[in-house]
C-alpha cells in the first residue's frame, strides 16, 4: 500500500529505559531463574517496522482509508478494522473479587530440607531456588480502584516447581469472615457497591455489609482484623501472609500432618493510619503498587520467610476450636511458627496484562507433598477457582506463559478457545496402543500426586455446621485482649467510622448488641460513645438470627484471659530500609549541609526525596540544586518522615502548604526532624516541638535522630483516632 501524499508521520521517539528512581541507582540485574528464561521466547520487544497481526508491513497507521480526502471511511480499510477490533476486545473480565492487584517475580529457597514433613519439591534442597510469581491484591474494589481502602489484601504465590505448579492463594489475615463456601457470594454481594446505585466503591462502610455481618456472628473474629490497621498495610513488603485454611503436608512415607502456612515479612509488619490511607487514596491511588515497583527497581527486594505451624494428626482435637474452621487461628504461642525458607521478590513483570492480569491462581493447584483438609471453605474454593479461570481466561489458561508449568503438560486434553499447543499424532485417548500407550499413568512414581489416605467418619449426608464451629467470639475477644492501647483506639475508631456510615438503625443496633458486646464490653463502650448507639442491657431487641451463636466451646468461659502477643503490631520493625523521607528545600539552603544529610539518609538505606517550591531546582548556596518533586505534587501522606534543613523553616512558616505537610506528618505519627531555625514552622503547623518523635536540632544531628525515631515506625499515641482533638 503506497503512502498517501502529504501525510507526515510523527518521527520515531527514542526508547526510554523506564523508571527513574529518586536515588538514581542502577536497576537491579534481572534474575535468570528458570521461569524468567521460560518467559523469554514469548516476549517481543518493539521492532523497527510496524506490521499488522498477519505480519504485513504498515505504511500509515495514523490515517484511515477514505473514499477521498474529506470522504467517508471505507469498509475496505483492513488496517483500521484490524486495529480497532483488537482494541475493542482488549479486556478480559476482571476478577469478581481481588480485581485490583499487582505482582512481581521472585524466587523461593528452603533453609534446610523439610523431607521429614513433606515431599513438596520447593521444600527439599537448600541449593535449589524455585521461581515464583506473587500477586498482591485488595478484595472489594474494582480493577481501577485505590490501593489503600480498609480491606483484606490477597497474597497469592505461584511456585513453578519441577513437579508442576503449586499455588498458595492466601491473604494478609489468618482467618476469614465465613466458615462455609456457600456463603461467599452473599458476603461478596454485601460488601461490593450496592446494586441499585453502585455506591460505595471499595468500602465496607455501608449498610449492606453491616447488615450481613451483624447477622453472621461467625464473622466477628475477622471483623477485628479488618477494623484493625492490618487492613491498611504501609507496603506489601511490610505485611504478613497466611494460607488461612489448615492444609496437610505429606511425606514420602505417606505420613500426613496438619499445617498452617505463614509469610513473615523481613521488614516487619507496619501499617498506615486511617486518615492517611484515605488521603493517599486521592493523592496516589497506586501507592502500594508504586512502592513495590520502585523498591524492586532500586534493588530493595521484598523478602518474606515461609513459616509452618505443624500439628500431628493425633493432636487434631486439642485446641478448643476446630482446625477445619477458617474463622480460627492457632496462636503462635501455642504452636510456634517455624521459619523454613525465604521468598524474595526481585523482578518486576514486563507486561501487566500478560502477567499480572492473566495469571490464574487455583487452590487446587497442588503438588505431591501438599494436600487438603475438609475445611468447608477450602473445599468450596477447590471448585470456585478453576471455574473462575475458565470464565475469565478460558479453557487453555494453563498454556499462557505466566501460567504454564515448567514441566511441560502432557495429556489427552484437546482443543478449546485459543489452543496454542499443536498436538501431533492421531491419538488423544487412553488406553491406546496406536500411540505406544503414551502418555501413561505413573502408579509407581514417587513424584506422582496421590490424595492422602485419611480415615473419615462415616455418617448420613447433611447440610449442617459442625457444633465444633460454634464458638464465634472467643478468638475475637483474644484479638482485642492482645492489642496495645493505641491499637484498641484505632479499632474502635474504625468500627465507629463504619457504623456512622450505616443509616439503618436496626443494623447499627444489631451490630452493637449482637456482635460488639459479645466481643468485649470495653470495645462496645468505646464504639457506643463515638456512634451514639446504646448498649442495651437486654441485648438486641431483634429476634435471634438464623445463624445466632451458641457462645459455647471450651475457650469461651476463659475468653477474657485469652491473649496472643503475636497479634499486636506494637513492635518496632527489624529494619527501616526503603522508608521514604521528605526533605523540604527552598531557595537559600546550604549546598554542603543538604548534600551531607542526603548522603547520611542514603547510607541508612532510606530513600530521601527533595521537595522544592516548584519542579526543577532551588537556588542553593553552591548554585542551582535539583529537586525531585514540586511541593504541590508531593503530599505528606506518601512519606514516612520529614526533614527540614537549615535555612528553609523561616520562609515555609508562612506557607499553608508547608504547614499542612508538617501537620499531617505529625497527626499521622511520623518522625519529624527540623533544624533549629524551623521552630516557627513547627508552631505555625500546630506541631508541638515536645512531641514524641519530633526533633529540633543542629544540622549535623538531624539525620541520626530522624533515623532513630524511624526505627519506631510511628508515634501513634500523639493523636487519638477515636477522639481526635
Ligand atoms: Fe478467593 N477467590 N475465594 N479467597 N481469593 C478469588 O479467583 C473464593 C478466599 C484469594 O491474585 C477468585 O482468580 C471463594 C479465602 C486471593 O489472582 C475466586 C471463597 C482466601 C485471590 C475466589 C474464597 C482467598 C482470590 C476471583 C470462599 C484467603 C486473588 C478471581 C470459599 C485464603 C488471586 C480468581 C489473584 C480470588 C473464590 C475465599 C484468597 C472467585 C469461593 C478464604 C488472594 O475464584
Amino acid at each position: 500500500m503506497a503512502a498517501e501524499p502529504g501525510n507526515s508521520l510523527p518521527p520515531m521517539l527514542p526508547r526510554t529505559s523506564g523508571q527513574v528512581t529518586p536515588n538514581d541507582k542502577p536497576p537491579a540485574p534481572p534474575q535468570d531463574t528458570d521461569k524468567t528464561l521460560d518467559l523469554q521466547p514469548d516476549t517481543l520487544a518493539p521492532g523497527e517496522q510496524l506490521t499488522t497481526n498477519q505480519g504485513v508491513t504498515v505504511s500509515d497507521d495514523q490515517n484511515s482509508l477514505k473514499s477521498h480526502v474529506r470522504g467517508p471511511t471505507l469498509l475496505e480499510d483492513i488496517l483500521m478494522r484490524e486495529k480497532i477490533t483488537h482494541f475493542d476486545h482488549e479486556r478480559i473480565p476482571e476478577r469478581v473479587v481481588h480485581a485490583r492487584g499487582t505482582a512481581a517475580h521472585g524466587i523461593f529457597q528452603v533453609y534446610e530440607s523439610q523431607a521429614r514433613l513433606t515431599m513438596a519439591a520447593p521444600l527439599q534442597d537448600p541449593a535449589v531456588t524455585t521461581p515464583v510469581f506473587v500477586r498482591f491484591s485488595t478484595v472489594a474494589g474494582s480493577r481501577g480502584s485505590t490501593d489503600t481502602p480498609r480491606d483484606v489484601r490477597g497474597f497469592a504465590v505461584k511456585f513453578y516447581t519441577p513437579d508442576g505448579v503449586w499455588d498458595l492463594v492466601g491473604n494478609n489475615m489468618p482467618v476469614f469472615f465465613i466458615q462455609d463456601a456457600n456463603k461467599f457470594p452473599d458476603l461478596i454481594h454485601a460488601v461490593k457497591p450496592e446494586p441499585h446505585n453502585e455506591i460505595p466503591q471499595a468500602q465496607s462502610a455501608h449498610d449492606t455489609f453491616w447488615d450481613f455481618v451483624s447477622l453472621t456472628p461467625e464473622s466477628a473474629h475477622m471483623l477485628m482484623w479488618v477494623m484493625s490497621d492490618r487492613a491498611l498495610p504501609r507496603s506489601f513488603a511490610t505485611m504478613e501472609g497466611f494460607g488461612v485454611h489448615t492444609f496437610r503436608l505429606v511425606n514420602a512415607e505417606g505420613v500426613s500432618r496438619f499445617v498452617k502456612f505463614h509469610w513473615k515479612p523481613l521488614k516487619g509488619v507496619c501499617s498506615l493510619v486511617w486518615e492517611e490511607a484515605t488521603l493517599i487514596s486521592g493523592k496516589d491511588p497506586d501507592f502500594n503498587r508504586r512502592d513495590l515497583w520502585e523498591s524492586i527497581e532500586r534493588g530493595d527486594f521484598p523478602e518474606y520467610e515461609l513459616g509452618l505451624q505443624i500439628v500431628d494428626e493425633a493432636d487434631e482435637h486439642k485446641f478448643g476450636f476446630d482446625l477445619l474452621d477458617a474463622t480460627k487461628l492457632i496462636p503462635e504461642e501455642v504452636v510456634p511458627v517455624v521459619p523454613v525458607g525465604k521468598l524474595t521478590l526481585n523482578r518486576n513483570p514486563d507486561n501487566f496484562f500478560a502477567e499480572t492480569e492473566q495469571v490464574a491462581f487455583h487452590t487446587g493447584h497442588v503438588i505431591p507433598g501438599i494436600d487438603f483438609t475438609n475445611d468447608p471453605l477450602l473445599q468450596g474454593r477447590l471448585f470456585s477457582y478453576i471455574d473462575t479461570q475458565l470464565r475469565r481466561v478460558g479453557p487453555n489458561f494453563h498454556e499462557l506463559p505466566i501460567n504454564r508449568s515448567l514441566r511441560p503438560a502432557d495429556n489427552n486434553q484437546r482443543d478449546g478457545f485459543a489452543r496454542m499447543t499443536i498436538n501431533k499424532g492421531r491419538v488423544s485417548y487412553f488406553p491406546n496402543s496406536l500411540g505406544g500407550g503414551c502418555p501413561m499413568h505413573s502408579p509407581a512414581a514417587a513424584a506422582a500426586f496421590r490424595s492422602v489416605a485419611v480415615k473419615e467418619q462415616a455418617g448420613p449426608k447433611v447440610r449442617e455446621r459442625s457444633p465444633s464451629f460454634s464458638d464465634h467470639f472467643s478468638q475475637a475477644t483474644q484479638f482485642w485482649n492482645s492489642m496495645s492501647d493505641w491499637e484498641k483506639d484505632h479499632i474502635a475508631a474504625a468500627f465507629a467510622f463504619e457504623l456512622n456510615q450505616v443509616v439503618d438503625e436496626v443494623v447499627r443496633d444489631r451490630t452493637m448488641n449482637e456482635i460488639l458486646v459479645n466481643i468485649h464490653k470495653e470495645l462496645a463502650a468505646m464504639v457506643s460513645e463515638a456512634t451514639g448507639i446504646a448498649v442495651s442491657p437486654a441485648g438486641s431487641p431483634e429476634a435471634p438470627t438464623p445463624s445466632a451463636p451458641t457462645p459455647a466451646g471450651p475457650l469461651r468461659k476463659d475468653a477474657d484471659k485469652l491473649r496472643s502477643p503475636a497479634l499486636s503490631m506494637d513492635k518496632p520493625p527489624p529494619t527501616i530500609k526503603g522508608r521514604k523521607v521528605a526533605v523540604l528545600l527552598g531557595d537559600g539552603v546550604d549546598t554542603g549541609e543538604v548534600e551531607a544529610l542526603l548522603e547520611a539518609l542514603s547510607a541508612a538505606e532510606l530513600v530521601p526525596e527533595t521537595i522544592g517550591p516548584r519542579a526543577g531546582a532551588v537556588a542553593a548556596s553552591g548554585g542551582p540544586m535539583k529537586v525531585n518533586r514540586a511541593a504541590p505534587n508531593a503530599p505528606s501522606v506518601v512519606y514516612d518522615a520529614v526533614l527540614v534543613p537549615t535555612g528553609v523553616g523561616p520562609a515555609l512558616a508562612a506557607q499553608t502548604l508547608a504547614q499542612r505537610f508538617l501537620h499531617e506528618a505529625w497527626r499521622h505519627g511520623k518522625p519529624i526532624a527540623v533544624a533549629s531555625d524551623a521552630e516557627a514552622l513547627l508552631e505555625a503547623s500546630g506541631v508541638p516541638a515536645s512531641s514524641d518523635g519530633v526533633t529540633v536540632a543542629e544540622a549535623d544531628a538531624l539525620t541520626a535522630q530522624l533515623t532513630a525515631n524511624l526505627e519506631r515506625h510511628r508515634f501513634p499515641r500523639r493523636v487519638s483516632v477515636l477522639r481526635p482533638s
